[in-house]
């Protein structure tokens, strides 16, 4: 912006034109100039892009590149404020396609970008795993690690993330069929653990890539910070009956007993979920833990996306995985939302109002970054809090709004 207003002053005594063409420039470059303040959550959100086709899954590399992939078939790379495909593949089955990216952790010297997708057979929908090696924005194949993975155009899973130990972990769907989440020979349904070549990893509980068994269509994994792996999970719909979304705290081997229990049923040797939505539908898909003093009401806390909850569901754990808060923030504000992770400056979500279950706003969809909305650095706990009281409902918006002024008006806090 510094650079922009230096330019502005050049250019305005000398001539008109110019100014003109140089501010198409900066503005078509840097769509982030625009953001909407949420002052009473202390926050605000700006558009990193938009026109996106359902945007899916999102990492972030080192280099400041950051890749996506969109579930029509690609792959897409931000770049120094610029969007550009890398990679576009006839994917298939309805609802999958091209659905989770991750990057190596080693990225900066293998450049190995991993990507999780739907393809028709001749008999039918699969799933498959692949590792890219990326080189100059361009994707080669390097290997298929996993194929065959059950399809269907309907509960695909598809979220893949490198998890602390450095083992790849990857979710499959039921792909309709809910017998093959319980059986533990078949990979529809689980959690899976692989190392970054595809090789079974020694430590996994069964001699295969299954981790954890009996999930219906998980979509999110996240670790908190001891490495404790917590998954999201649609619930059940039609004739069993409807919502019941779940979070689930993984164990490796554990049972979480799609199809035969869901919400608070108990079985033997079958695992319950720490939370799940009763009788509301979240349709719950990535998610994140954020840590980070630069938003000091989100550090430590759990995010999900909703899709049909048409929001971000926040969930405060205490030490033993109890939950001491959960409840929903920008509800309705943004559409239907697909994935919520923490990047290098806020907290990234994606809409995905173009996927056939939504109401398109305009330029939908987009990839969103939540920032703080003020400069909290030393001010006390309590000031840092008043945002947290708000959205918990502790308070209302119009106290938050006065706390906050009156902040301002006092030097305590600043506006970024
Ligand atoms: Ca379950």
């Amino acid at each position: 912006m510094i650079v922009y207003l230096m330019y502005y002053q050049l250019f305005m005594v000398k001539m008109k034109v110019p100014v003109i063409i140089f501010t198409l420039v900066v503005f078509g470059m840097i769509p982030l100039a625009f953001g909407e303040s949420y002052p009473e959550m202390g926050i605000k959100i700006d558009v990193v892009v938009d026109n996106l086709k359902v945007p899916w899954a999102i990492d972030f590399a080192s280099d400041g590149r950051v890749f996506f992939t969109e579930r029509v078939g690609n792959v897409n790379v931000i770049q120094n404020g610029e969007v550009n495909q890398i990679m576009s593949l006839g994917v298939g089955g309805g609802e999958g396609g091209m659905l989770g990216i991750a990057l190596d952790p080693n990225f900066d010297e293998n450049h190995y970008i991993y990507v999780y997708y739907t393809y028709n057979e001749f008999l039918g929908i699969k799933n498959k795993l692949v590792q890219y090696s990326e080189s100059n924005n361009i994707l080669t194949e390097e290997k298929i690690l996993i194929e065959g993975i059950p399809g269907a155009p309907y509960h695909d899973g598809g979220r893949i993330k490198f998890g602390p130990d450095g083992m790849l972990y990857v979710t499959t769907g039921d792909a309709v069929e809910p017998d093959l989440s319980q059986d533990v020979n078949s990979v529809a349904g689980k959690i899976l653990r692989i190392n970054s070549d595809g090789t079974i990893p020694d430590d996994n509980p069964f001699d295969s890539a299954v981790y954890s068994m009996g999930h219906r269509n998980p979509q999110g994994i996240a670790w908190d910070e001891s490495g404790n792996l917590i998954a999201t999970e649609h619930g059940p719909s039609g004739w069993i009956g409807v919502a019941h979304d779940e979070i689930n705290l993984i164990v490796p081997g554990a049972n979480y007993g799609w199809p035969h229990v869901f919400g608070d049923q108990t079985q033997d040797g079958l695992t319950n979920p720490i939370l799940h939505s009763g009788d509301d539908i979240w349709a719950p898909s990535g998610s994140t833990f954020y840590y980070g003093k630069e938003i000091p009401m989100f550090d430590g806390k759990y995010f999900s996306s909703a899709l049909r909850g048409q929001h971000i569901h926040m969930i405060e754990f205490d030490e033993n995985y109890g939950v001491s808060y959960h409840g929903e923030l920008l509800s309705g504000e943004f559409g239907r939302i697909r994935d919520v992770t923490q990047g290098p400056d806020g907290l990234y979500f994606m809409t995905s109002n173009q996927d056939g279950r939504g109401n398109p706003n305009l330029h939908d969809d987009k990839i969103l970054r939540i920032s703080p909305l003020y400069n909290y650095e030393d001010s006390p706990a309590w000031v840092q809090n008043i945002s947290e009281w708000y959205m918990k409902g502790q308070i209302t918006k119009q106290e938050s709004l006065d706390a906050h002024s009156y902040l301002i008006e006092r030097g305590t806090i600043s506006q970024n």
